[in-house]
This record gives structure tokens, C-alpha cells and sequence, in this order.
């Protein structure tokens, strides 16, 4: 709450499914409020909030997003990474693509930054 003092666009993603006791196909209004909604009396704050761009979207893949070891670019670490590194394995250099703490070598220490995350799906919101 303390970065809307910063008079900048900040995005905000809601995942509404998170949100207890909401049924996706029955929401017709989004209300936004700032503050305390229990609060008896306004806190006594003023100024201006500009909200824009307000949008309803099922979470995607977007380039954005940058999980270590996601060599495909579709926002999971599964097998198909793996494979584009075992066809790397061996290769040293500078311009690794698997190469996932920059050491010029692949070994088990980028095996172990790739099972980290392995099937994690980041997607956005
Ligand atoms: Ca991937
Ligand atoms: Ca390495």
C-alpha cells in the first residue's frame, strides 16, 4: 500500500480465482476500493488514483516471463528443456544456451538450477 504514495503506473494482477467465495461465471461488477473496507470513517487521506486498463484475461505465457530453465520460451521447465541441454552437454563456451550459472560448462550444478524449477508453470497474471 505504501508505493501508491509514488505518483507512477504500477500493474497490478488479482488472480480472482484466489479470491474465497467467487464464482467465475456469475461476476457482472468489479468494484476497486482503497483502504480499510471495515473502516467506520474515512482514514482521512485524499488525493487522486488513475486506474486504467482494467481487463479480464485467463493467465498466459507471455516472453516476459523468465523462469530459470525454460529453454522453450513456454513457460515451463519440463522435458523438452532437458533435452535442449543434454544436446548441449560436454560443449563449453561462452555462449551456452543451458549454461544456467554462466560458467562456460555444463555440469550438475545446471542440473540442479533446472530441477528447481521443473514443472513449475509461470504464467501471467
Ligand atoms: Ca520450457
Ligand atoms: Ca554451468
Amino acid at each position: 500500500m505504501g508505493d501508491i504514495r509514488e505518483a507512477q503506473w504500477r500493474p497490478r494482477a488479482v488472480h480472482i480465482k484466489d479470491i474465497e467465495g467467487v464464482n467465475m461465471s456469475s461476476i457482472k461488477r468489479i468494484y476497486i476500493g482503497v483502504g480499510d473496507r471495515n473502516a467506520t470513517r474515512p482514514s482521512g487521506a485524499s488525493g487522486t488514483i488513475h486506474i486504467d486498463d482494467i481487463s479480464l484475461c485467463v493467465p498466459s505465457c507471455i516472453a516476459e516471463i523468465d523462469i530459470s530453465g525454460d529453454f522453450t520460451n513456454d513457460c515451463t521447465v519440463n522435458f523438452r528443456d532437458f533435452c535442449i541441454m543434454g544436446a548441449e552437454w560436454a560443449d563449453r563456451g561462452e555462449e551456452l544456451l543451458t549454461d544456467l550459472n554462466s560458467d562456460g560448462k555444463l555440469d550438475y550444478r545446471d542440473i540442479a538450477r533446472l530441477l528447481s524449477n521443473w514443472l513449475e508453470v509461470e504464467l501471467w497474471p
